[in-house]
């Protein structure tokens, strides 16, 4: 007798005939997967699969990274630079030379007429860091704007800014492996299972050969708080009470590491005078968990001989996000869990080169972790590629969420977006539109010519994606591996590293600067100034990555001439100690008040919104929604409602209903689900004039990242529901 999957047929997989397999790393999350894509004997991309000696994900990988190969063939990619004198006119397209003579001479004009900060630079998380590092240069020793940023102020700048205060700078303390050796993990608002799914599956592994306590802080149901053995459904945006409350326990029933404090750690005492107000009963009224749950969870966390904590946006988009990620790193610094192994404090990245950008791009400092405000370092870059010092800011300029403002009030008058689609990413859409609208000048370099933001663009620069391209990103857990070219990109397009180079020529000041055309002459760049410092690359090489399948820094030179083979690279940081980045070596335990500033629910907007992420999407759909094997899951923006809540409105399962908020509305189907309480719901924000319609975002005021987790709205029924779906679909690009 046949019992349950034996009874089913085994699947079988079509032979794609691949006779040629070329290694790459996944371009979608900051997972770090390793993949092979598959190209048959016409040279035709036919099939993906994950490479079974690599570390991160030892053959796996999740429905983005099977389909990706599919990505080569989707429509509505862009092969011809396009150009318009106005907004208002058709584009026509044009050729290279003179695309980039037009962009270097309306720069040159609106810097010379407002100033050199008049022109932006918005780039993202989703290049090659030798691209980043390469924008770097442009930007910082020849272009001179100081309003250069990215889209990882919406994304991981609160985990920067926390990390920065906490231990003096930016860098994942801590790594993958560490679920292997836990004994308490707790996870602040991050649904791995869907946004990361192979570490999901490096964590559930780790649970299964060894048993360990599972708690999840999240106000939503999600995949991951299923699997928890606690579930704290917290009140959005009060996870520095919490904070605060857990530290009150374990400060107040002495479980805190007296000897690791002493050794690693100033500022007890102001922590300690701010802790005392969060007594978990007068908490509790505030961050919605119960008194004996915060006790029973301070206790567990600090008794642990070992644990660590992971988030996502669920802490770093708000306006605590980088207060949230202090507060965590407290909590780990008085248990004494940093730079050991199971004990860390590990902010999950989200891009798939999220820590690329951050390592070397320049966009809120100088490449490998420098600062502008730092004169040593703005002197050794200035000599290293040939630029007077005096060139550099000596503070960094506008966050990318400030970017937008500043044109608003007109002190900006030109942007150039790079890799990122505002119009469907930015809170409050309507007020996006308006904002690129006033531009004089708007560039937008983008793999795709139909993507939102090229409606009020002057200049589209259409660029080659993933794979199309070679260079290497970094992971969560500090690894740096590396994407091979597989296929040649759409018509004309260029690799955002050839449009970097080439954008150089015509900027006059650049002449005694080098640029290398080969992405490996840029990594020799980067190797030679990471020499000594905390994300020290000088070991690697593109060969030695592939090889490894992926090396963490530090790797260094002595190690690789000492034949040391990774993984004797960085598994961990701050392993000793009183070696934290601060000046004297030591972490800050920094009090944290906690002042409510959210948009809350009320009388007229009586629902939370919260906003997040699907596993079938990547971001904007620009990619996703093209592919009908990751878009047929979800192919239209839809909300999840508490059957409660829908039932006192009258709504069904199925059903189109009006959002709105105090910005705007959007029309999305009603799924009934309780994963989400009877005065909450959740829209995905993968739809462009959908959800971001609706949010405020709110500013974190040290990371200036949007709280886009926290906004409130009111939900209207639709009369005329054929009307409604057909504009439902109508709004929708593909
Ligand atoms: N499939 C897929 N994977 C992705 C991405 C994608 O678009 N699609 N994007 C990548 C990127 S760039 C990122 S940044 C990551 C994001 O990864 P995640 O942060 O895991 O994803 P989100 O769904 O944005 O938000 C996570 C959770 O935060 C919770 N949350 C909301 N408010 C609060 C709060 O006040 N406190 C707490 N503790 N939790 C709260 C939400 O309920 C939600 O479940 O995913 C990466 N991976
Ligand atoms: N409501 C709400 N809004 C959010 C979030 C949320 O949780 N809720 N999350 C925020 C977060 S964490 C993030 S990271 C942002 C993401 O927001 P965006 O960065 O705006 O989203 P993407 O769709 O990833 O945009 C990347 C763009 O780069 C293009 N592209 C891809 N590869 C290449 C390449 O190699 N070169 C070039 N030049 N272009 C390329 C893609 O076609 C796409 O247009 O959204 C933020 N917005
Ligand atoms: S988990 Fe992330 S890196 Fe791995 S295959 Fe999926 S999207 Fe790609
Ligand atoms: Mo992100």
């Amino acid at each position: 007798m046949l019992f349950g999957r034996d009874k089913k047929n085994p699947i079988k997989i079509a032979d794609k005939k691949a006779e040629k397999w070329t290694y790459a790393t996944c371009g979608y999350c900051s997972v770090g997967c390793s993949i092979e894509i598959g190209t048959n004997a016409e040279g035709k991309v036919v099939g993906s699969r994950g490479v079974g000696g690599a570390d991160v994900n030892r053959g796996k990988l999740c429905v983005k990274g099977i389909f990706e190969h599919e990505l080569f063939e989707s429509s509505g990619r862009g092969d011809k630079p396009l150009i318009r004198e106005s907004i208002h006119q058709g584009y026509r397209e044009t050729n290279w030379d003179d695309a980039a003579k037009t962009m270097v001479s309306e720069i040159n004009r609106i810097q010379e007429t407002y100033g050199r900060d008049s022109f932006a630079v918005v780039s993202t998380g989703q290049l090659l860091t030798e691209e980043f590092y390469t924008l770097g240069k442009l930007t910082r020793g020849v272009i001179g704007t100081n309003n250069y940023d990215g889209n990882t102020t919406l994304c991981m700048a609160s985990a920067v800014s926390g990390y920065k205060r906490s231990f003096g700078s930016d860098g994942p303390p801590g790594c993958y492996e560490d679920f292997e050796h836990t004994e308490c993990l707790m996870a602040w608002g991050s649904n791995l299972p869907e946004q990361h799914p192979i570490i999901y599956w490096r964590l559930q592994e780790s649970r299964e050969k060894r048993d360990f306590p599972l708690i999840v802080v999240d106000p939503r149901v999600t995949m991951l708080a299923q699997k928890a053995d606690i579930h704290l459904a917290i009140t959005p945006g009060t996870d520095v009470v919490l904070q605060n409350a857990l530290m009150y326990v374990i400060l107040d029933e002495g479980l805190e590491d007296r000897e690791y404090i002493e050794a690693n750690t100033v500022g007890l005492e102001q922590l300690e005078a701010e802790v005392q107000k969060y007594d978990p009963t007068s908490a509790a009224a505030i961050c919605g968990i119960d008194e004996d749950t915060i006790r029973n969870v301070a206790r567990i966390y600090a008794k642990a001989g070992s644990a660590m904590s992971i988030w996502t946006m669920g802490i770093n988009q708000s306006t605590h996000g980088s207060d949230g990620v202090v507060g965590i790193n407290n909590l780990n610094l008085i248990t004494g869990n940093v730079g050991k192994e199971g004990g860390t404090s590990l902010s999950i990245t989200g891009q798939c080169n999220a820590m690329g950008t951050r390592e070397w791009s320049s966009c809120s400092g100088l490449p490998g972790y420098r600062y502008l405000e730092n004169e040593q370092d703005r002197k050794d870059i200035g000599e290293f590629w040939n630029v007077d010092p005096e060139f550099f800011p000596k503070k960094r300029g506008l966050a990318q969420t400030d970017i937008f403002p500043a044109i608003e009030t007109g002190q900006i008058k030109g942007l150039w977006l790079i890799a990122t689609n505002p119009m469907t990413s930015m809170p409050n859409t309507e007020r996006t539109r308006k904002i690129l609208e006033k531009l004089d000048f708007l560039v937008v370099q983008d793999s795709y010519a139909d993507v939102e933001t090229t409606q009020y663009a002057n200049l589209y620069l259409p660029a080659a994606t993933w794979a199309e391209k070679e260079g290497v990103f970094t992971n969560t857990e500090r690894r740096v591996n590396i994407v091979r070219k597989v296929t040649d990109a759409p018509g004309d397009s260029k690799s955002d590293f050839d449009i970097f180079n080439l954008l150089a020529k015509y900027f006059s000041g650049s002449e005694k600067m080098t640029f290398p055309d080969k992405p490996e002459g840029a990594f020799e760049e980067m190797k030679a100034l990471s020499k000594g410092r905390l994300a020290d690359i000088s070991g690697m090489n593109h060969d030695l990555i592939e090889k490894q399948r992926g090396i963490q820094w530090p790797y260094t030179e002595e190690q690789s001439n000492k034949g040391e083979l990774p993984p004797s690279g960085g598994k961990r940081l701050y392993t000793e100690p009183g070696t934290f980045s601060h000046a004297d070596g030591m972490a800050k335990l920094i009090p944290l008040p906690f002042i409510d500033n959210n948009e809350v629910p009320d009388d007229k907007f009586p629902f939370w919104l919260n906003t997040g992420r699907l596993v079938e999407h990547f971001h904007t759909r620009t990619k996703t929604g093209k592919l009908g094997n990751t878009n047929k899951y979800s192919p239209i923006p839809f909300m999840e409602i508490n059957p409660d809540a829908a039932k006192d409105l009258g709504v069904d399962q199925g059903e189109y209903v009006r959002c709105v908020s105090r910005r705007g509305d959007a029309i999305v189907m009603a799924m009934l689900t309780q994963r989400v309480p009877k005065n909450m719901v959740f829209i995905p924000f993968h739809y462009f004039d959908c959800v971001n319609r609706l949010t405020l975002g709110l500013l974190d005021p040290h990371s200036r990242q949007p709280a886009y987790k926290q906004s409130a709205v009111t939900i209207e029924i639709l009369e005329d529901q054929q009307a409604a779906a057909q504009l439902s679909m109508e709004m929708r690009r593909f």
